[in-house]
């Protein structure tokens, strides 16, 4: 079996690439140009010489084709993404671009090139906005109501998926996943941020914390438990998926777990400043997983834990 994915030198990309590769895939993905070529592959470091890589971005469709046509993928996981969220308010048409346009440039090339291949999208629960059922879960049926220039982004990308597969009878699929972190999680996501500045305090580092809305509520589940899901969602039927731990948590509350672990009181150390905070802020998240785990997937780390493996990592 011949993988492709596109954000391959990412979180998610990286854990996918090692769980395919222990499943006896070859493995295909496209890398960007960065000005530092050292620091790119940092994630994927201790696996490159058993992936095939290639230069290629979203944004440059001949890219997307001359490395899909090399790969003559089984599967193919768009990945790739301007991921976080607040900078997509600073930077909101590059993030339409890649988050939004892109989509469309990977369907058409996948529809051109590969259209015996099923394909992954990640499709993200920043889609559903400020939109939660009356139980107080987001599921594939929640109506969706963005409130980033990243979540509308990825609702385009989300529709177009959905279009190509009922127009054209493709198999693709969203992945809708809800927060996921490990110690890949990039520096400037809540989680790191948290758990890099509570182990630098602990180490007299640094003195304090600062943070924007520290009362919004996340489903926080692991990386390496999601990009399971990721495999078992393509090799279903085409279709839809939430994936999410189904509990939530307030920032506080995390914040509560990585300084007790570490012997200290959060409160002694975390500021508020509106420099973090957002133009419009997604109070709530929690995902009701039923359906995936109707299939068998379900999560092995707990938050606690998760967490704890991000602290003792750093
Ligand atoms: P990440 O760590 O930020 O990785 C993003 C990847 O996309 C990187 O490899 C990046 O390459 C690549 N990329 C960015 N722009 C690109 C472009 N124009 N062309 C080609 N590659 C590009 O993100 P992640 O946490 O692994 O998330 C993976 C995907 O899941 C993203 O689509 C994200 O939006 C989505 N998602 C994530 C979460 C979560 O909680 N992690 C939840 C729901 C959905 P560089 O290394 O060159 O920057
Ligand atoms: O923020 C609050 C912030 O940036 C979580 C991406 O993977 O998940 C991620 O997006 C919460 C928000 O993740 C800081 O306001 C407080 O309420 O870690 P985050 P996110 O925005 O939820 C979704 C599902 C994705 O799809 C995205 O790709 O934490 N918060 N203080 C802060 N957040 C950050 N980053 N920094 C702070 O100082």
């Amino acid at each position: 079996m011949r993988a492709f994915i596109t954000g391959i030198t990412g979180q998610d990309g990286s854990y996918l690439a090692e769980y395919l590769l222990g499943l006896g895939y070859d493995v295909y993905g496209i890398v960007r140009r960065h000005s530092v070529a050292e620091d790119q592959q940092d994630r994927i470091e201790h696996i490159k010489n058993h992936l095939q890589v290639s230069y290629g971005d979203l944004s440059d469709q001949s890219s997307l084709e001359r490395a899909i046509v090399k790969a003559q993928p089984d599967e193919i996981y768009n990945l790739a993404a301007q991921s976080h969220v607040r900078v997509s308010f600073d930077i909101p048409q590059y993030t339409a671009q890649t988050n939004a346009i892109g989509v469309l440039n990977m369907l058409d090339t996948y529809k051109r090139v590969a259209p015996g291949a099923k394909f992954y999208q990640a499709s993200s629960s920043e889609m559903f906005g400020l939109s939660v059922d009356e139980d107080g879960y987001q599921r594939e049926t929640t109506s969706m109501n963005p409130v980033s220039p990243y979540g509308c982004a990825k609702v385009f990308g989300y529709n177009m998926v959905r279009h190509y597969r009922r127009a054209y009878k493709l198999h693709a699929c969203n992945g809708i996943l809800f927060n996921h972190e490990s110690p890949r999680r990039g520096s400037n996501f809540v989680t790191k941020k948290v758990v890099n500045a509570a182990c630098r305090i602990k180490a007299g580092k640094q003195k304090e914390l600062v943070l924007g809305n520290i009362d919004s509520h996340r489903d926080w589940g692991h990386s390496k438990d999601y990009v399971r899901a990721m495999h078992m969602i393509i090799n279903e039927p085409p279709d839809d998926f939430v994936v999410s731990t189904m509990q939530t948590h307030t920032i506080r509350d995390m914040c509560d777990i990585v300084f007790t672990y570490l012997g200290m009181d959060y409160r002694d150390y975390v500021t508020q400043d509106k420099r973090y905070m957002r133009p419009e802020e997604l109070p709530y998240l929690r995902g009701d997983s039923t359906k995936i785990r109707t299939l068998g997937w379900e999560p092995e780390y707990t938050f606690k834990e998760m967490l704890h493996e991000m602290i003792e990592h750093d």
